[in-house]
């Protein structure tokens, strides 16, 4: 667009570009991680058999994660040369976020120890995930510290630091949603025998192939460079680290392989395999394309309670025409019937219309003028009468 902001010719700044990248780049660690965090906590009771321990302290500290995660991101630029004053808070603040991400853990160990945990493929995954989170946290406070980041920044040690965080803190947690969740959508199990073998080589590949590389870091080597003079002392770690990933590896094959036999060829898992207490549980598996056929009346985060089968459900809504049920927002309690709005294309059209006004208005400041036209247009045909 032939704009200066990173020109320093031009009276802009080349850093302000890595300022915006990590700016973006910090917080979506968390963009990664929450998720996560809920698929866990979600996962979680259903293999304990209690309900999750400290849920309002849980959400808080998501919150808080959140929150304090957009203060951070120039501890990925520590060797940039920015004034010392600077650089001491935003060390402050990245440890600080270690306290929130403590209080998570704490209460999925909470909700285990309370528990009676029973060790299916899922669970085993949500435990991969917290031990191998867990270490990536360690290494994270470590490097939020100016002197020790200065030694092993775009060494291998950040590389096993982000690794562990981002494998550890989103995968693990994937890979035991697509267990858990696997009977939801086909109907069918996925195999146990299978889903063990794959934990325990993808669990210990993980860890034989990053664990390595924090040593790697500390003795100097350095990354984004793939080749090394002969003497220097890193071939060996490098060889074991190398052979390390072909477990890992092996471990996903088994997975890929279970998903694809499980497909077709699993047992058979009823419609709450897990006997969980979510809402989702509630209906069939895999459910219909309709999900409830009426919906169904929920009193709190366990929608289904041990053992129950059938939630009742609102009756009383018209069904020769679309009718809504609007209800109070905390509670939902039911205040009233509301019928609802029949067949309109005019959203498209001003969905169309404001789409070119926004990309019109790139090229000339004349477009927020003429584009507005077509915008105001569809909104009257939209709103109308
Ligand atoms: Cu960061």
């Amino acid at each position: 667009m032939g704009t200066h902001f990173y020109n320093p010719a031009e009276g802009g700044d080349a850093l302000l570009w890595q300022h915006l990248f990590w700016f973006f780049g910090h917080p979506e660690v968390y963009i990664i991680f929450l998720p996560a965090v809920g698929m866990v906590s979600t996962i979680l009771p259903a293999f304990v058999g209690r309900p999750l321990f400290g849920y309002m302290l849980l959400v808080m500290a998501l919150i808080t994660t959140g929150v304090l995660s957009f203060g951070l991101w120039v501890h990925h630029m520590f060797t940039v040369g920015l004034p010392r004053l600077g650089e001491s808070f935003f060390t402050a603040s990245s440890m600080s976020i270690a306290l929130p991400a403590g209080v998570q853990i704490v209460c999925w160990l909470a909700t285990l120890w309370a528990g009676k945990p029973v060790y299916k493929t899922p669970l085993l995954f949500v435990l991969g995930f917290i031990v191998t989170f867990v270490m990536g946290g360690l290494t994270g406070v470590m490097v939020a510290s100016v002197p020790f980041d200065t030694q092993v920044h775009d060494t291998y040690f950040v590389v096993a630091h982000f690794h562990y965080v981002l494998i550890g803190g989103a995968v693990f947690p994937l890979l035991a949603a697509i267990h858990y969740w696997f009977p939801k959508i086909t109907g069918r199990m996925m195999s146990e025998r299978l889903g063990r073998w794959s934990f325990w080589l993808i669990f210990s590949g993980f860890h034989l192939t990053f664990f390595p590389m924090h040593l790697l870091g500390l003795l100097g080597m350095p990354r984004r460079i793939y080749t090394y003079q002969p003497e220097l002392p890193w071939a060996g770690l490098n060889l074991f680290v190398s052979l390390s990933a072909l477990i890992l590896f092996a471990g996903f094959l088994i997975f890929f392989v279970n998903i694809l036999r499980s497909w077709n060829d699993g047992l058979p898992g009823g419609d709450n395999p897990w006997g969980a207490t979510t809402l989702e549980w509630a209906t069939a598996s895999p459910p219909p394309s309709y999900n409830f056929r009426r919906i169904p009346v929920v009193s709190g985060r366990e929608a289904l309670s041990a053992g129950e089968e059938d939630l009742p459900v609102v009756a009383g809504l018209r069904t020769d025409r679309r009718e809504l049920l609007v209800t109070s927002v905390v509670e939902a309690l039911p205040q009233a019937r509301e019928s609802s709005t029949s067949d309109s294309v005019w959203p498209f059209w001003a969905a169309v219309a404001t789409s070119v006004l926004f990309i019109w208005s790139i090229f000339t400041p004349w477009a927020v003028v003429w584009g507005s036209i077509p915008v105001a247009v569809t909104l009257v045909g939209w709103f109308w009468p």
